[in-house]
């Protein structure tokens, strides 16, 4: 089964979409994401011009052979353009190889450890009705675990918080948010740390008291402490019995998880921006964190994040696979496929996509009480509409960057 065609396909639904077509000899046909918001077209040069031709004729069925191949060859490693080329050709192959056998992705990752995979979705305000309004309407949808953002006050704009909350065509439907605009240069958002560490607790007991004890609460740090000041927030958030608490720190720094794990009980989540084993070796090795964050997407894909995942078990780590609305539904199916067979996944971001980008990626999976299931098609379960994906040429989107009130550019 030999590779005869490697297509790089760039639509703008809702969003800036990158994904790798692969064909064969025998006429089956596997998707890839490749989607690095921001920074898309990078890895559209990458595929096109590096990947692309060293993949004709290769035999599909050589996933880890190729994967090592494309990793290895390349001689410059690790860095998330190069990693999410490789990760569109390895998912590309499992859903070749799938298709193949005739199966659903996760029958040949070991079969299903579960019916679904629970999701968490993403509740926000600028305020505290606004906030309850958005944690209700995601209950509505029969999510079991959200994500709690807020705006704080005297700050204007927040990573997190749904400004345009419902796009057209969506009523009632979606209530999430799409940091990434469609501009020709970044938004400029504003940050004020003391500000937010007062802030959040209070949230956090208002929300225990409207919807009470059980529901599995989230909350994303996004980068923007020290490890000190993520110290203090952990601890205290503990009186609300926390799912996690996300990128509490800058990603770069796996030591800072030290100092933080050492002042709180509050479960830690980090590595969505994250692309090899290697940055989770500290992290895993002294047990500093609770939750894998990396996407498939990012990670090169469906077999290093395989293994990740098993390192992780051994100090019973679990999954928290990275579900933005800038990983595909191509990229959702992988994530989607791996959580129901890996035996340590802990939950799935889910943030629904748009109607528009529905209907350029045919799905085969469902979301029914608060479970995602990628369906029982051979394969991932995604075809790519191609007269759709055609209509929606590529967009300039950034996503946004934070000032300090002195000017200095702060983590986003
Ligand atoms: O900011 O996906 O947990 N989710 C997140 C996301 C990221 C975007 C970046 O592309 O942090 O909203
Ligand atoms: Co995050």
């Amino acid at each position: 089964m030999k590779i005869t065609k490697a297509e790089v396909i760039v639509t703008s639904p809702d969003r800036n979409f990158v994904t790798l077509k692969l064909t064969t000899d025998g006429g089956l046909t596997g998707l890839g994401d490749a989607t690095l918001n921001g920074r898309e077209l990078a890895v559209v040069s990458y595929l096109k011009d590096h990947v692309a031709p060293l993949l004709l004729g290769k035999d599909a069925h050589k996933i880890e052979d190729t994967w090592q191949f494309l990793y290895r060859s390349a001689y410059w490693r690790r860095g998330p353009v190069t990693m999410a080329a490789i990760a569109a050709v390895d998912v590309a192959l499992w859903d070749i190889k799938a298709k193949a056998a005739n199966m659903p992705l996760y029958q040949l990752l070991g079969g299903a450890c579960r019916t679904g995979c629970l999701a968490y979705g993403h509740a926000s305000g600028k305020d505290l009705p606004e906030l309850f309004d958005s944690v209700r309407k995601h209950l509505e949808l029969g999510y079991r675990a959200i994500r709690i953002q807020t705006g704080v006050p005297g700050l204007k704009a927040i990573y997190g918080v749904a400004s345009n909350v419902v796009a057209a065509g969506n009523v009632g439907k979606r209530y999430d948010h799409e940091p990434a605009q469609r501009a020709p240069l970044p938004a400029e958002e504003d940050w004020d740390t003391r500000a937010y560490l007062r802030h959040i607790p209070g949230v956090f007991e208002a929300v225990r008291a409207e919807f009470g004890p059980e529901l599995p609460l989230l909350h994303d740090g996004h980068h923007r402490m020290t490890p000190i000041q993520a110290a203090k927030l952990g601890k205290s958030l503990e009186p609300y019995d926390m799912f996690w608490l996300e990128d509490c720190t800058p990603a770069e720094n796996q030591e800072a998880l030290r100092l933080v794990r050492r002042h709180t009980i509050t479960p830690l989540a980090i590595g969505e921006i994250f692309n090899t084993v290697w940055d989770y070796q500290t992290l895993i090795r002294e047990q500093l964190i609770d939750y894998v964050r990396s996407a498939v997407t990012h990670t090169g894909g469906i077999s290093p994040m395989k293994k990740i995942m098993d390192y992780a078990a051994q100090y019973q780590i679990k999954s928290g696979i990275h579900g933005p609305t800038d990983i595909s539904p191509v990229g959702m199916a992988a994530a989607t496929h791996l959580g129901l067979a890996i035996h340590n996944f802990g939950i799935q971001e889910y943030m629904q996509h748009g109607a528009a980008t529905n209907h350029v990626f045919e799905q085969s999976f469902t979301f029914s009480g608060g479970l995602l299931h990628p369906g029982d098609k051979p394969g991932l379960g995604v075809e790519l509409n191609m007269d759709e994906a055609g209509k929606y040429p590529y967009q300039t989107a950034y996503l946004p960057f934070n000032r300090l009130a002195d000017g200095t550019v702060h983590d986003w």
